[in-house]
């Protein structure tokens, strides 16, 4: 039995993927030897329906100097933020000189609008290699981890914030009580908090099990998030659906009582109950599809490999970390994975040790083959490679060849 992170109550892990090492931990050939590992287990907890990571790394050792994943590696993205930062400053910063905090600004995908707009800002962001991006962009960043402590800082040297903004952060954050209380009491009183992040209802619906890596400590439901800001005096006052990173939640929270509770809230937590987000039984069924997805994209690579065809990846994600170890997906059925990242180029995927190639290596193998890992891109990827001529294969929301 594991104790919830967010009620401290016990329950059972649901499914094991065995020893995963760290999902950005690309490495150079010459330091291969003695990589970090860690048994990864995701549990729901009944009770508050937090679905979790059983253990996690530690922070220092995921988010660094030598972080490997760049924000504004995909066009798609920097539209979205865009977007979002702009519902931010019509609907919640009409007030006189507004002051805005994003967590994990990253290389500064979304505050590049603030900074534009000429809007007070600041990015928290303790991976020094891509808050130095930007910075480099004139985007005010401090090189911290947010926690409670942090937000008093924040307040004695620019006053509460209006708008508290975080993408794909809140779920990496094991100590998220400490989050949630330096929030409370960094927003002004009709300051909101938005964040968004990958969500459960889409990893259930699509077994999209790569989302499960050692980064993601939670999987929210708007049942879950409510459940541990109402801990904390907070409100959940709205969810919105977004189709990034394959499926997200945007939550928007306030202190209690500030705002009218949009009734797409009650609708969602219904919905959450009716695929049964709050069930155990769903889960375990989950888990019999994940496996199934293993066994399938194992034997179609393996297939493809007695043909003698020519198979590569595309886009060295996070997400294909826990692929390609849980499957175990060597560089014998995957020559190379390309990817745009300079810092992933050159290295070898963690754990199965796959090489990373830049994009021109793609255009030039001429493969027979290609693995989507970007799958949340396939938009934006399918525009850009029209004229590839080989086959896709893609895991979600079951294994599958398309063209
Ligand atoms: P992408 C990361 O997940 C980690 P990852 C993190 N934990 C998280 O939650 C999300 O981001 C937000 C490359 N690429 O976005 C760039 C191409 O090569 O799916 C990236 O390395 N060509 C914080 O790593 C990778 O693919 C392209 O045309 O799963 C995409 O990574 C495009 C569009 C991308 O995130
Ligand atoms: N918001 C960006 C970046 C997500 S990557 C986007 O959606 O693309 C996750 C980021 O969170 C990393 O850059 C990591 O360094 C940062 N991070 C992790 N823990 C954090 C903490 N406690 N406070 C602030 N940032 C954190
Ligand atoms: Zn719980």
């Amino acid at each position: 039995m594991s104790l919830c992170l967010i009620c401290n109550n016990e329950y059972k892990p649901f499914i094991s993927f065995g020893p995963q090492p760290i999902a950005n931990g690309f490495i150079k050939m010459e330091d291969l030897g003695n990589e970090y590992f860690f048994d990864m287990q995701v549990g729901h907890c009944e009770v508050c329906n937090m679905v979790q990571l059983v253990d996690q790394p530690d922070r220092e050792q995921m988010f660094n100097s030598n972080y490997a994943f760049f924000s504004s590696t995909s066009t798609y993205m920097a539209k979205h933020f865009q977007q979002f930062a702009e519902t931010i400053k019509s609907t919640y910063l009409q007030n006189d000189n507004p002051f805005v905090v994003e967590m994990g600004s990253n290389d500064g995908i979304m505050l590049q609008n603030f900074k534009n707009w000429n809007i007070r800002h600041l990015g928290v962001e303790p991976s020094s290699n891509v808050a130095d991006v930007a910075r480099s962009k004139g985007i005010n960043t401090i090189v911290e981890f947010f926690d409670e402590e942090v937000a008093k800082n924040i307040i004695s040297e620019y006053g509460k914030a209006d708008a508290f903004m975080t993408a794909n952060v809140m779920c990496h954050i094991p100590y998220i009580h400490s989050i949630a209380k330096g929030i409370k009491t960094l927003l002004s009183d009709n300051g909101v908090l938005c964040f968004e992040d990958p969500y459960m209802g889409d990893i259930m619906e699509k077994a999209s099990y790569d989302q499960i890596y050692d980064e993601h400590v939670f999987f929210f439901s708007a049942m879950s998030v409510k459940y541990l800001f109402e801990m904390h005096g907070m409100e959940l006052i709205d969810a919105a659906h977004q189709t990034t990173h394959g499926g997200s939640m945007r939550y928007t929270l306030a202190h209690k009582g500030a705002y009218n509770v949009s009734k797409s809230v009650e609708d969602l937590i219904e919905k959450e109950k009716s695929i049964g987000l709050n069930n155990s039984k769903n889960y375990a069924e989950l888990k019999t599809r994940i496996e199934k997805s293993k066994t399938d994209l194992y034997e179609l690579l393996s297939s493809l490999k007695s043909q003698g065809k020519k198979v590569v990846g595309y886009g060295a994600t996070s997400k294909s970390t826990t692929i390609l170890n849980y499957c175990n997906i060597g560089p014998d059925l995957i020559e190379f994975i390309s990817d745009t990242t300079p810092i992933k180029q050159g290295k070898l995927t963690p754990g199965m040790h796959i090489p990373v190639k830049e994009y021109n290596d793609f255009i030039a193998s001429d493969a027979d083959y290609t693995v989507l890992f970007a799958w949340n891109h396939k938009t934006e990827i399918m525009e850009k490679e029209s004229k590839y001529k080989g086959k896709w294969i893609t895991h979600v929301p079951f294994v599958q060849v398309f063209e």
